[in-house]
């Protein structure tokens, strides 16, 4: 047995001793493994080794080297870059867990935790997804890319008893340094794992999902993440926005417009806003943070990992996996959903989300039967042998399953059309006459995006039930009658409405929904009281900026009374709707706080006065012509 008590040779400018144990912000509590082994078993069994690393442009990059006071052989080395800080600072200062799960620590990898480019530690300018620069005049031009290639340099160079091979992980924003490193990667990095990782800033990733902006969940990451103030010590909390009450509709409401958050809210504190206001279209700055676009010649396995529930980064997730697929170039490429909100999968348990439960512990299954085999697999050539090619929890009948496609090979195209008096069904609906159905959307009166008081985006409104919904008369509902027969849809969801607005701008939000049948019994005990019977919940919702329904970066006003066809595509599901249950679809044009309100006056929104704001007469048409509906894939069940 190999005794790893002396340091390593430090090629870096020093070594230093910072701090003291830190903070805890909530999103990064999602991150930290559920049965963390805890302090005391980490200090027991390893060392922690604090490096300044030099980049080729001289910046240096404070990381954290932990490694197993013993070892039968060379290891691999397990890698996270982070915006959130790799607290606790200090060679004497252990964390409760180490990488992904316990299982990593337990089996005694090296780890290495960085602090990104001007976070917290490490030097240099930040720069909120730093995009990937095609062209690099010399060493002075770098990016993720490049810090992550020079910090792999030298962790294999340095780093004791290391078996030459890396391994990176990261949920959301490291994910995005994860997916930063699989571009031009070092040849060490050989197993990359982006767990809900940033694809797009302004399609569908965190602020913007098709050209809205996600109000709630925008306002709350900036102003405990990167606003003017905010404490980068890493001593202290970061303070978050001081929320007067638990009621973020009226909160927002009252604020009116979003300048006037901007200005009386955050009080010009959040410098990204600024970005939000200057390029409220897909235009060249959101599109070079596109990260898929980068991803040619991947040369790590990798796996891609969200939930079904991920409210922030799911679209990148599919995205990423799209890309490597397509790129055809990476040795190995899975996709990993299950029913998870952002995280979940290594902070849960993942028993249940809400009121709905998935019949059993679907999240430590995932860590410990895909994740940590995936890594030994690649870092160690040990294990059971790698995941097919989608793991996928289908929700709904609580299973999971296994595919080599996904979309798997056997899901059938099929449209489900919405009808008069307010059905939902496979068949289209006749040739004409013209007819449609309408509702008046009133930005004084928004649909709430939630049933109940909250004043952020909340975990589990992916799952809520729509009840509160359905009886407001600005949100039109489409239902099947009881299925006579499980019904199993996987893969993405494209909804085409055909539209008509008295407005020059509109969104419009397509919720798929799971009926339940009306003796589906509630939990017992019950302490939240929930009724199950006739729960609606939400299975897939998205809304959409009516004026990008041609082209995000060219906004076009919808003119008055014309029927206008929007397409878009909602992100994937695998959800069985059980006999007896039925599938609805409701229709709304607002989706508040969790969506900004759109005046319905073609406009630059983050700059619209008070008085841009006005009711609309929404139409959604419904026949032969103009035939609104959701292209689905169904597949038959085993
Ligand atoms: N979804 C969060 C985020 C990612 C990237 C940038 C900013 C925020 C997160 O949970 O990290």
């Amino acid at each position: 047995m190999t005794t790893l008590w002396n340091a390593p040779t430090v090629s870096a400018r020093r070594r230093v001793l910072v701090g003291t144990a830190l903070i805890c912000a909530a999103w990064i509590a999602a991150e930290a493994p559920l049965q963390a082994q805890g302090e005391a078993y980490i200090k027991a069994h390893y060392t922690k080794f604090d490096y300044d690393l030099a980049m080729r442009d001289g910046v240096h990059l404070f990381t954290s080297v932990y490694i197993p006071k013993e070892a039968k052989e060379p290891l691999p080395i397990m890698l996270i870059r982070t915006p959130y800080s790799i607290r606790p600072y200090g060679e004497d200062e252990y964390p409760k867990s180490l990488g992904p799960s316990e299982q990593f620590a337990r089996e005694g990898y090296i780890f290495a935790y960085q602090d990104v480019r001007g976070r917290f530690h490490s030097e240099g300018k930040f720069e909120e997804v730093r995009p990937y620069k095609v062209h690099k005049s010399g060493p002075a031009d770098t990016d993720e890319s490049t810090d992550t290639w020079d910090t792999i340099d030298w962790l294999i160079k340095n780093i004791p008893n290391n078996n030459g091979k890396v391994g990176m992980w990261g949920i959301s924003y490291p994910g995005f340094y994860v997916s930063e490193a699989m571009i031009d990667s070092h040849p060490a990095l050989v197993a990359a794992s982006p767990q809900a990782p940033v694809g797009d800033w302004f399609l569908g990733d965190d602020w913007h999902h098709n050209g809205t902006l996600f109000l709630a969940h925008a306002f709350r990451w900036f102003t405990a993440n990167d606003r003017a103030g905010n404490d980068m010590s890493g001593k202290t909390p970061q303070k978050s926005f001081e929320y007067p009450g638990p009621d973020g509709y009226r909160l927002f409401l009252d604020a009116g417009t979003l300048s006037n958050i901007n200005d009386q809210l955050l009080q010009g504190s959040v410098e990204y806003w600024k970005e939000f206001r200057d390029h409220p279209d897909y235009d060249s700055f959101w599109q070079e943070r596109n990260v898929p676009q980068y991803f040619k010649n991947v040369k790590p396995a990798v796996l891609n990992v969200s939930g079904w529930y991920d409210a922030e980064d799911m679209y990148g997730a599919l995205a990423t996996f799209r890309a490597v697929e397509k790129d055809a170039h990476a040795p190995f490429n899975a996709l990993v959903m299950g029913p998870w909100f952002h995280g979940g999968w290594a902070g849960t348990d993942g028993a249940s989300l809400g009121a709905v439960t998935f019949g059993s512990k679907t999240a430590e299954f995932y860590r410990e039967q895909i994740e940590f085999p995936f890594f030994q697999h690649f870092l160690k050539g040990a294990g059971g042998g790698v995941p097919p090619k989608a793991y996928v929890f289908e929700t709904g009948a609580n299973r999971w399953r296994k595919f080599d496609k996904w979309p798997p090979a056997t899901a059938r195209a099929s449209e489900v059309y919405l009808r008069e008096g307010g059905k939902l069904e496979f068949d289209a609906p006749p040739p004409g006459p013209a007819a449609f159905d309408e509702y008046s959307s009133d930005p004084a009166h928004p649909v709430p995006s939630v049933g109940y008081i909250a004043n952020t985006m909340t975990r589990e409104y992916m799952v809520d039930d729509q009840r509160f919904a359905a009886t407001r008369p600005d949100v039109l509902v489409y239902q099947t009658p009881p299925l006579k027969n499980d019904v199993t849809l996987a893969g993405p969801i494209v909804a085409t409405l055909y539209v008509s607005t008295t407005g020059t701008d509109s969104d419009f939000v397509v919720k798929l929904i799971d009926v339940y049948p009306d003796d589906s019994p509630d939990p017992k005990p019950n302490p939240a009281n929930l009724r199950m019977g006739g729960y609606e919940q939400l299975v897939r919702g998205e809304p959409f900026r009516g004026k990008f329904r041609n082209s995000f970066s060219k906004p076009e006003p919808f003119t008055p009374g014309k029927i206008s066809k929007i397409e878009y595509t909602m992100p994937d599901v695998l959800h069985t709707f059980r006999r007896g249950h039925r599938m609805m679809v409701q229709v709304q044009s607002s989706w508040f706080p969790l969506v900004d309100r759109n005046p319905q006056t073609f406009t630059n929104i983050y700059k619209a006065g008070p008085e841009e704001f006005q009711k609309a007469q929404e139409r959604v048409y419904r026949y032969g012509a103009a035939a609104s509906n959701l292209k689905v894939n169904v597949v038959p069940n085993p």
